[in-house]
């Protein structure tokens, strides 16, 4: 790093975010953030809003399939933060007014009935999931162009803004290939797998609770853990509605206003 801080940088990021203006990319600067700074300016931008009132609620997981890594042209997981403020009801709308340049994408949810960090087993993961949902996941990169290294992205929370959770079903079948797609009114806009994410989403879980650990971090009980897509994301348009379906868990909408 060079002359700013990773107190002034959460800075910059958060009032990107608030003010919905795109910033340049850090890496494009004089500025090198190593991914462990990275990680630190995710944090302090996210206790910002935390104290504003905001509540930490889950965690997301990026990259965890071909298609997304494909689509960013980067190769390495991620993880973000996710607070209440960013949850969506599903059937509920979004303005596009609130974001830079959102774009959306297919999910599945995990919602944890224990803690979970560090180096676990796929079982330590099944048996640590209370329900399982279908969600999509709204993301906005705070930088101009939605382009980023794998340091900016981290540093702007792995562009997590919103996400939208369907109906919350018990784990008591296989989900490590569920036919999935994501629709724009009658439109099919993108269909894949749930294995694309790491051949099985409950992989993700694992991953996840390997990279949280090493910030020295736990997945909690109760939190709500976003998979990954499945797909590459779109680009959200305004008057769509916006659809995710799945074979066996279900499905959820929202609709987009301008
Ligand atoms: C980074 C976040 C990636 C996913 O599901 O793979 C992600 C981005 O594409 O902006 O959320
Ligand atoms: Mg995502």
């Amino acid at each position: 790093m060079s002359s700013l801080d990773v107190e002034t940088i959460a800075e910059i990021v958060d009032g990107a975010a608030k003010r919905r203006i795109p910033i340049e990319q850090f890496s494009k600067t004089e500025l090198t953030l190593s991914l462990s700074q990275a990680y630190q300016v995710q944090k302090i931008s996210i206790d910002k809003r935390l104290q504003r009132g905001e509540k930490l609620i889950g965690l997301k997981m990026g990259f965890t399939s071909r298609a997304k890594m494909t689509q960013m042209c980067l190769r390495d997981m991620i993880w973000g933060r996710l607070t209440d403020a960013m949850e969506v009801s599903s059937g509920g709308s979004v303005s596009l007014k609130d974001y830079v340049h959102p774009r959306i994408e297919p999910e599945v949810a995990f919602r944890l009935k224990s803690d979970l960090t560090g180096s676990v087993s796929l079982q330590e993961a099944i048996d640590a999931i209370e329900a399982v949902a279908p969600a999509m996941e709204i993301i906005d990169s705070r930088y101009k162009n939605f382009e980023f290294s794998l340091e900016d992205v981290v540093a702007d929370n792995s562009s997590s803004s919103g996400f939208v959770v369907g109906e919350w079903v018990a784990p008591d079948q296989d989900i490590s290939d569920l036919a999935i797609k994501m629709l724009f009114d009658d439109q099919v806009v993108q269909c894949g797998s749930t294995a694309a994410i790491l051949e099985n989403p409950v992989q993700s879980l694992v991953e996840a609770a390997r990279l949280v650990a090493l910030e020295g971090m736990v997945l909690k009980k109760g939190w709500v853990i976003l998979a990954g897509s499945a797909t590459a994301a779109e680009a959200l348009r305004p008057n769509v509605r916006v659809t995710c379906e799945t074979d066996e868990l279900g499905s959820l909408y929202i609709n987009v206003i301008d």
